[in-house]
């Protein structure tokens, strides 16, 4: 992969900043040590037909790159993965990808549906009488998930590209205290916060939210 762009919003909400789903691309990027430049397009851009000419769905992120333009933030950490051994063991292949699944479609799922329930509908009557199950289909995951890491320090014992979306998976419910309720899994997230490349991820992402940010009239 050459020529690197990964296409982001140009400005979030406090409440999104640090979720958005480019920081996985970015995060795997630099795990891999690839170069990239960022591109934006803003939120009420994305329906457009230019901007739908390389998302279909009008979302982010897109990566760009000589081969070519991906979307899905999955799949296109899997691209990554694809071209370096340390988001992909050689030897852990199937593993990695299975846990790429599992963060992906068992994981989050749930979690999204709480930060939605929290964050985008907050206050709304409806939510008072479905918060109290989606907590409990939360915690389900949780659970299962801090038993799976035991005494592993990575889903797999080392870090791989099911780290990069275990980790933004779990950070949608950042606004609760469920995970801080599973020492192990509050251990995880902020391993996997820590390694340089997350940092440098996040710290990306957060430089552009300060410079687009919108100018108070
Ligand atoms: N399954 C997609 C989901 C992408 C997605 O939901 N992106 C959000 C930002 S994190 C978005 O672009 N939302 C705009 C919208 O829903 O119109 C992926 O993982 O890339």
């Amino acid at each position: 992969m050459e020529k690197i762009a990964v296409w982001g919003f140009s400005w979030v909400p406090p409440f999104a900043q640090g979720l958005v789903r480019d920081l996985r691309v970015r995060w795997a990027l630099e795990e891999a040590g690839l170069p990239y430049e960022s591109r934006w397009v803003g939120i009420e851009e994305r329906n457009t037909e230019a901007y739908r000419r390389k998302h279909p769905f009008g979302m982010v992120p897109v990566l760009e790159s000589s081969e070519g333009t991906l979307i899905e933030s999955g799949a296109i950490v899997y691209a990554i993965a694809e071209q370096c051994d340390k988001l992909m063991h050689p030897g852990l292949r199937i593993e990695t990808l299975t846990w790429m699944f599992g963060a992906l479609n068992t994981v989050e799922p749930p979690l999204w549906n709480l930060f939605v329930l929290d964050q985008l509908h907050q206050g709304e009557e409806w939510t008072k009488l479905r918060r109290a199950g989606a907590v409990e289909e939360v915690k389900l995951r949780l659970a299962a998930l801090s038993e799976w890491l035991d005494d592993r320090d990575y889903l797999l014992g080392r870090f791989t590209a099911a780290d990069i979306l275990m980790t933004t998976a779990l950070r949608f419910i950042r606004h609760t205290d469920l995970v801080a309720e599973f020492p192990l899994l509050d251990a995880y997230v902020k391993r996997c916060e820590a390694r340089p490349a997350f940092r440098a991820a996040l710290r990306d992402q957060m430089t552009d939210y300060v410079r687009n940010a919108p100018v108070a009239a």
